[in-house]
């Protein structure tokens, strides 16, 4: 079976995403998301350019040679835009392998290990009462674990509220130029504990609750913040702080028994080798898209078992639904597997262009046993919606130093 050719698509149903189709001489083709946020036209390029010219004429059941060819034969290993390449590809490949053989690509994995995904959802607040009256929509609607996220008095702007946007879907898309926010972590702290003290005061100890800090903090003032929010009892603490230097995560470590995940910007398992290794973290957050796909998620999925580190995949708007499709195998799979982040399935534009078959009941996703990934994807209705340039924002302190978004 050989790959015959490779289509990459930028479309923007309401945000950008980058689609890659592998089509097969035998007619079976397979899907793919290379999407990197604000990113997306560099990893067009280097698919275009340095990556579909090597593939046609090869065994598209080879996913695990094409990999370590486009990883270690690139000589330049890494990086969010190499990964996001060889992730699409190596979901189409899956998604390939798995219609070929007429299985869904968690059978290929090695079967399921639940019957249904545990989900966390995301109740964003103008204000405290603001976040908690959402999150009672959301217990409401079933879901047992609720990201709570409020705005920070005293700044004009917070990561995860929506401002005037109404939709969560569209809260980083189409941005001409970055857009400016500001950070204040005495602002900040002067509002977290009673976010979650009037959460548990209205919700008792019945759910679960995570936060994203969005690694504004400094190792310890993450430590602060962990053991500030030790009597709620928090599922997780998200992206406390930057963990390029690996050891910061030891200092949050040794002071709070909040647990801790990381992983959303993760490219491969380097960047999260000594956390795992070190029992340094609770939950490892990685993408398909952004760490090199199934194989590469599988393999970190593994590495992370032997330590007690279970499995938690990045599920924000702006991973398309190809890479939640490609999590729902590797969630349904992995012994290890801990939670999937869940924003809902966007908008109409996009629903129409994607098509899948997943049912959220109570607060877990549950899917179908199609062949492959089992997602669609409209080619022609992709062209309706041309991709616009937009960026993430960028953060800074309130004396104008440049901080982290
Ligand atoms: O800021 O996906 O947990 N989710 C997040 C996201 C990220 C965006 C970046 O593209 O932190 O909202
Ligand atoms: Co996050």
């Amino acid at each position: 079976m050989k790959i015959a050719e490779i289509k990459v698509f930028v479309s923007c149903p309401g945000r950008n995403f980058v689609t890659v189709k592998v089509l097969t001489d035998t007619g079976v083709y397979g899907l793919g998301d290379a999407t990197v946020n604000g990113r997306e036209m560099s990893v067009v390029a280097y698919l275009e350019e340095h990556v579909v010219p090597c593939l046609i004429g090869r065994n598209a059941h080879d996913i695990e040679d094409i990999w370590q060819y486009l990883y270690k034969g690139a000589y330049w290993r890494k990086g969010p835009i190499t990964m996001a390449a060889i992730a699409a590809i190596d979901m189409a490949l899956w998604d390939i392998k798995g219609k070929a053989a007429n299985l869904p690509v968690y059978q290929l994995l090695g079967g399921k290990s639940r019957k249904g995904v545990t989900l966390y959802a995301h109740a964003n607040g103008e204000n405290i009462a603001d976040t908690l009256d959402k999150a009672e929509g959301l217990i409401e609607q079933g879901f047992k674990v609720i990201r709570l996220q409020s705005a920070v008095p005293g700044l004009k702007v917070t990561y995860g509220v929506l401002g005037d946007k109404k939709d969560y879907f569209e809260l980083q898309g189409n941005r001409p130029l970055p857009p400016e926010e500001e950070w204040s972590t005495q602002k900040y702290f002067n509002m977290i504990v009673d976010l979650f003290e009037q959460a548990r005061e209205r919700f008792g100890y019945t759910v679960d609750f995570v936060h994203d800090v969005h690694s504004r903090l400094t190792p310890i003032e993450s430590a602060k913040l962990g053991q500030m929010l030790e009597k709620y009892n928090l599922l997780f603490l998200e992206d406390a702080s930057m963990a390029e230097n690996q050891d910061n995560y030891k200092l949050i470590r040794q002071k709070t028994s909040t647990p801790l995940a990381i992983g959303e910007t993760y490219n491969t398992i380097w960047d999260c080798k000594d956390l795992i290794q070190n029992q340094l973290i609770d939950y490892i957050r990685t993408a398909a898209t952004h760490a090199g796909g199934i194989t590469a998620l599988r393999r970190i999925a593994d590495y992370a078992s032997i330590y007690n580190v279970k499995t938690a995949p990045h599920g924000a708007p702006d991973l398309s639904p190809v890479c939640f499709a490609a999590h729902m195998h590797l969630n349904i799979w992995a012994p290890n597997f801990g939670i999937q982040e869940f924003v809902g399935f966007g908008n109409e534009q996009l629903q129409k262009l994607f098509k899948h078959d997943y049912r959220v009941e109570n607060g877990m996703a549950y899917m179908s046993d199609a062949p492959g990934l089992g997602i669609e994807f409209d080619e022609d209705a992709a062209t309706e919606y041309p991709y616009k340039r937009s960026y993430l924002p960028v953060s800074r302190l309130e004396d104008g130093t440049l901080w982290n978004w």
